[in-house]
């Protein structure tokens, strides 16, 4: 169908502008509709230098140097930009990191015998870590091990010194390096804490300093929270391995009950995938006339079920409005990070009920029915239940869903990568050393609605394995990269010669699902492994990073843990730090002198490409391969 100019302009995923067509002529409000509204977008508060950090202000510096210099208290530009920027990395860090002690209090209380529906599902990733983590484990339960795995976890937040165990699997250069720093973290909470407290009025004035505590930070989230979060999880829900799977809009079902899970924490996902399969529920959902209950994801919860349990992936982070308008979605169940709370609106306009369920994150004119990992089933099954008992309420005639689905191969954990060399990484060594692999990009992050939706992704992505370099990838990259069909083996034919034939020996797609925004500690890992095998630092490798659409705090704190960590990272939406040329020259210049990487900015996939591989191009010389 032809669109509108509008609309195309909107996105390029088919299903998309196939909804926002079908909302226009419902007249339902869009994000794309709201951002409109809001124009002109504040100036000040773009370049990231206004300041609100006390009473005496608001106050904002002029960035054209006619009107005011100095803050009210006298803080210059560069000191408001690195405080709020600061402030960004803690919140997105804090996400993360609150997501990842949620985990491992699950299995803090499964090992205690005190949730309802969890086991530990990988006994071995479990023994594993009891041994990085020195537990004594003879004669040991699995829950006792459990147990005292999760308070050295538990204990990771908390610590007043470092460094964090994980630290153990950074190279050891890098390791000195971040010594050398002061960039060793010591407790998660602690780095978070002394980011508000150092952006307090009249406390850290220099950009540089807060700069490099922002670096810290975020080194406590890859490294730290976001990385307990990933291995946790698959203590708890089992280590991904390659599956086949669906995605987009098309995933949601004419006739059956449609539930669609969205938020982050697999806690709650994994508990309603078990009780969506109950046989007691799916009589109840044939008995008001669906044929089953169809349960999809979205965003990085989505991911994760999709990861382990093959669960469709309905779409990304911009899809959250789309998908209710199709009339077909008896319950929406979310926790917590990036729900928009327009999701009530959209779902005021039909029968979906949004399901809140975290004591976090309450949405005015939701349902809330909280989930607490003691009753976890009981739980899951009422909010099922609920779901279910609200297909009565669908309006069939009002049901429109895009005929866009798209088949994938997710499951890409570290694990499975290194069991799809067949055991080991020397196959990918040497496929980068002969050069049929150029090297590797990590492409992450979110939809940004200021840019097309899902276009940055797309033609990065393809730029990349064109050029014969292998993509990894999470969050909503994944998806949509998914929904465009470059997650199949098949994909390989739009990879250069070298990508292909190494994809095609090994059956593997050229671009890798790791899983959801906190599995970008996924990546780390992996870099790291390869950094060790070749005796370099991750600084050293033909590895680039980017995240062409992001929009989360989150999505700082990793692009700040990426080029921490060694690794060039490229962002595709400017970050609110250009009102300070100074701190805008120390991320993506001067950075390099200190920790062997920095940030760029292209908002053009091209461009983005183009300097990736440019980098790669440059560390594969000095690697002399
Ligand atoms: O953690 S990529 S829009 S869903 S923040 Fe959010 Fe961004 Fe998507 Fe996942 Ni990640
Ligand atoms: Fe203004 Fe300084 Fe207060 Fe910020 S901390 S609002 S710059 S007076």
């Amino acid at each position: 169908m032809a669109y509108s100019e509008d609309i195309l302009n909107k996105s390029i995923d088919p299903a998309t502008q196939e909804m926002l067509a079908r909302m226009k002529e419902l007249d339902i409000e869009t994000i794309w509709d709201r951002l409109e509204a809001m124009q002109p977008q504040c100036g000040f508060g773009e370049l990231g230098v206004c300041c609100r950090n006390c009473t005496q202000g608001p106050c904002r510096i002029d960035p054209f140097g006619e009107g005011p210099q100095l803050g009210v208290c006298g803080a210059t530009a560069d000191t408001i930009v690195a405080r709020n920027l600061l402030r960004m990395t803690a919140a997105g860090a804090a996400a993360h990191s609150d997501h990842g002690r949620d985990i491992a209090h699950t299995l803090l209380e499964t090992g205690l015998g005190k949730t309802e529906g969890y086991e530990i599902k990988d006994e071995a990733k479990l023994m594993a870590l009891a041994t990085e983590y020195g537990i004594e484990t003879e004669d040991l339960s699995k829950e006792k091990i459990a147990v005292a795995v999760a308070r050295v976890a538990y204990a990771e937040f908390g610590a007043q010194e470092g460094p964090l165990h994980f630290l153990g699997r950074v190279p050891k250069v890098r390791q000195e390096l971040w010594e050398k720093l002061g960039l060793v973290p010591r407790g998660i909470d602690r780095e978070i804490v002394e980011c508000m407290h150092r952006t307090h009025m009249g406390v850290d004035h220099d950009y540089v300093n807060l700069t490099l505590h922002g670096l810290r930070t975020s080194i406590a989230d890859g490294w730290g929270g976001s990385m307990i979060a990933t291995d946790f999880s698959d203590v708890l829900f089992g280590t991904p391995k390659p599956l086949r799977s669906l995605s987009n809009l098309g995933t949601l079902k004419q006739d059956e009950v449609n539930i669609i899970l969205h938020g982050h924490e697999p806690t709650l996902s994994e508990m309603i995938v078990a009780a969506a399969n109950d046989p007691e529920l799916i009589a109840l959902a044939k008995k008001y006339g669906a044929k089953g209950i169809n349960l999809v994801g979205m965003c990085c919860t989505g991911n994760e079920v999709l990861m382990r349990q093959g669960v469709p992936i309905a779409g990304n982070f911009l899809q959250q409005e789309l998908a209710i308008a199709t009339g077909a979605v008896e319950a929406m169940i979310v926790d917590v990070q990036c729900i928009m709370p327009a999701v009530v609106n959209v779902a005021n306009c039909f029968h979906t009920k949004i399901i809140s369920t975290s004591p976090k994150a309450k949405f005015p004119g939701a349902t809330h029915i909280e989930f607490h990992e003691e009753h976890a089933y009981t739980i899951a099954k009422q909010i099922v239940k609920a779901a279910v008992e609200n297909y009565r309420a669908r309006n069939k005639g009002r049901v429109h869903i895009p005929d866009e689905t798209m088949e994938l191969m997710a499951g890409f954990s570290v694990e499975a990568i290194v069991a799809a060399l067949g055991g080991s990484l020397d196959p990918l060594l040497n496929a980068i050393k002969s050069g049929d692999i150029k090297g590797l990009a990590g492409v992450v992050g979110c939809n940004n609605v200021k840019a097309k939706h899902d276009y940055g992704h797309l033609r990065l992505v393809e730029n990349l394995i064109q050029d014969n370099i292998l993509v990894v990838n999470t969050g909503c990259n994944a998806i949509a990269c998914a929904k465009a069909g470059l997650l199949l083996p098949g994909a390989a034919e739009k990879a250069g010669d070298g990508l292909k034939a190494v994809c095609k020996a090994l059956g593997i797609p050229p671009v890798l699902h790791m899983g959801s925004c906190v599995d970008c500690s996924r990546i780390l890992v992996a870099l790291a492994a390869v950094a060790n095998a070749l005796g370099v630092d991750i600084s050293d490798l033909p590895v680039a990073g980017a995240a062409p659409e992001w929009m989360s705090e989150k999505a700082v704190s990793i692009g700040s843990y990426f080029v921490a960590s060694g690794v060039y990272t490229i962002l595709g939406i400017v970050p609110p730090v250009l009102g300070s040329k100074a701190l805008t020259e120390l991320l993506t210049d001067g950075a390099e002198g200190v920790v062997g990487a920095k940030f760029g900015v292209a908002t053009d996939p091209d461009e983005m490409s183009r300097l990736m591989i440019e980098h790669i191009e440059k560390k594969r010389e000095s690697l002399g391969i």
